[in-house]
């Protein structure tokens, strides 16, 4: 096309068709190379595959507003929503490089690599990351991606035999194997499990849990109302609302699992394994555990019966004093095994609530996505500053000297949950019948308690609710209160009382940075008269 053409390069100018054929070799080059990324992945460690790596990257990286509004659009499947921009984000600059090499064949193929070595780095930069191994994937995706490219493009600057055309059939020949290869053997990687995983699932799977020493008290028949749509009092494992940064959930081998304790005011740094937890007494308790992201009327809260070890003694058997005897550290910070760090005030862990070391979760083992082997919960505190999931080590330092993950992301250092009161039914734009329409849903104030949940409709006056029992003060609560819905559109408002006799402010604020407050509302349209 112009005098710079160097030598082997193809006699004729690409078509239009060429050009497609090489945005699509671009395209399939990447595919190819992340399903052998994928494949590798699943040998080495999952978390370590280019995907979850460079998103993992993209989200520590998110700004608190973004990941707020993320959360708000997207709910749980923020997650899926991240990783598929990341692959259309790819695919479209997988076409670009598929037309660059068309022209500049060895620039094309750099491409593929350096996109290659920006996956590498990714993944042993993570913080979960302890071995140069983890950019194995990424490279090995890379190589078969960049291979794959040259010969493609190769193809469709070489001359078919006796033509001075394109070799598009051989083209699409390499193509399509490639493809259906890479696609057959990352599928047969999936089939057949990663070691990893493997280990994990046989772990728990065997995991006997103990007897608890303190067994729970029986929930009062009267906790659970009979009202439709009314959030079950026990929320079961499935419908548990799940909250972390993690892309590939970490599946942890509980046989090799450890957990350090270790730093100011520890006598002696400790491990544990999950034998030497378990032989401790147990305790098994109620409690509620809610997200500071949680918005007014929002889904991210959820009741369990939780079985465990009370950290409170495993901190003092090691020396640990709280900061009101004169302990040197105020704050706990527990790391997980995916790099997640959540501070902790070691005064309320030590102030003689039920904060927990616990390894069951509504009668069964952890689930992996919350948190299997180990996870903290620490009743009347936000899952950020007390629930570290997959947790791994325990140190005790200062909140001066430490922040926690979400802290230089703009959230508070300390976050007690505050008082919120959600309508469960009727739902928000619900058409009912007129009539008596119950009106219900949960009250939450851990380690208060609810002492009170008042129904307003419209503007007319507030009017007590019938709480179900209470369980503890660890506890949600559910409310009824039977309505005499009359025609037309109505607003149906609710407010709680904690146990210290607060009411919750009217006035709404946002999750950020220590969680939302504000009265929860529904219209709903009553039809009929
Ligand atoms: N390792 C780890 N632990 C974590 C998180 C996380 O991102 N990573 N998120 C925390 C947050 S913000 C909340 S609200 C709870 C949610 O616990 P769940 O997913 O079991 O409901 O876990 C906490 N523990
Ligand atoms: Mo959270």
């Amino acid at each position: 096309m112009n005098a710079t053409r160097t030598a082997g390069e193809p006699q004729y100018e690409p078509t239009r068709t060429d050009r497609l054929l090489a945005a699509l070799g671009g395209l399939i080059s990447a595919y190819v190379s992340l399903a052998v990324a994928d494949l590798v992945a699943g040998r080495v460690r999952p978390e370590a595959g280019p995907v979850p790596a460079v998103g993992g990257a993209v989200v520590d990286r998110t700004p608190a507003g973004l990941k707020e509004w993320a959360i708000r659009v997207f709910g749980e499947s923020d997650k899926a929503v991240l990783q598929l921009g990341i692959l259309v984000l790819l695919g479209l600059l997988a076409l670009g490089v598929g037309l660059l090499a068309l022209r500049r064949r060895l620039l094309g193929t750099a491409a593929v690599g350096a996109f290659g070595l920006l996956g590498a780095l990714a993944a042993v930069t993570r913080p979960d990351s302890d071995s140069a191994v983890d950019a194995v994937p990424s490279l090995a995706g890379a190589v078969a991606g960049a291979a794959l490219l040259y010969v493609l493009t190769g193809r469709l600057r070489a001359p078919r035999p006796g033509t001075d055309r394109a070799d598009r059939r051989g083209f699409l020949i390499v193509a399509g194997s490639a493809g259906l290869a890479a696609t057959g053997a990352a599928a047969l990687g999936r089939a057949v499990g990663t070691p990893v995983q493997e280990n994990a699932a046989a772990s728990r799977a065997a995991l006997r849990l103990p007897r608890p020493d303190s067994p729970a008290p029986a929930v009062p028949a009267g906790a659970q109302l009979r009202v439709p749509g009314i959030s079950p009092f026990v929320t079961p494992n499935r419908d548990f609302y799940r909250v972390d940064t993690a892309l590939v959930v970490p599946k942890v081998d509980a046989d090799r699992w450890r957990l350090r304790l270790h730093g100011s005011g520890v006598r002696e740094e400790r491990t544990f394994t999950l034998r030497e937890l378990t032989a401790r007494p147990t305790l098994e308790r109620d409690i509620t555990l809610a997200c500071v992201s949680n918005e007014v009327g929002g889904p991210y809260v959820g009741n369990a019966r939780w079985l465990g070890v009370r950290l409170a003694d495993l901190l003092r058997e090691a020396g640990v004093r709280p900061p009101s005897e004169g302990g040197p550290a105020d704050q706990l910070v527990a790391r997980s095994v995916d790099g997640m760090t959540i501070g902790t005030p070691v005064e309320e862990v030590m102030d003689g609530r039920d904060a927990l070391l616990a390894f069951g979760m509504n009668g069964e083992p952890l689930p992996f996505s919350h948190g299997f082997p180990v996870r903290m919960v620490v009743p009347g505190l936000y899952g950020y500053v007390s629930a570290c999931k997959w947790i791994r080590s325990i140190e005790l330092t200062t909140f001066d000297a430490y922040d926690a993950y979400w802290v230089p992301r703009g959230w508070a250092a300390q976050a007690p949950v505050k008082t919120q009161s959600r309508i469960d039914t009727p739902r928000a734009l619900a058409r009912t019948a007129a009539g008596t329409v119950m009106v219900a849903g949960v009250a939450w104030a851990q380690h208060r308690g609810i002492r009170r949940v008042e129904v307003r409709v419209d503007d007319g006056p507030w009017r007590d609710a019938t709480l179900g029992a209470e369980d503890t003060r660890d506890t949600w609560r559910q409310w009824v209160h039977p309505w005499t819905a009359t025609p037309g559109r109505h607003t149906l408002t609710v407010r709680a009382t904690d146990g210290t006799g607060a009411t919750q402010p009217e006035e709404r604020t946002s999750t950020m940075p220590d969680g939302a407050q504000g009265w929860h509302s529904v219209v709903v349209r009553v039809e009929g008269g």
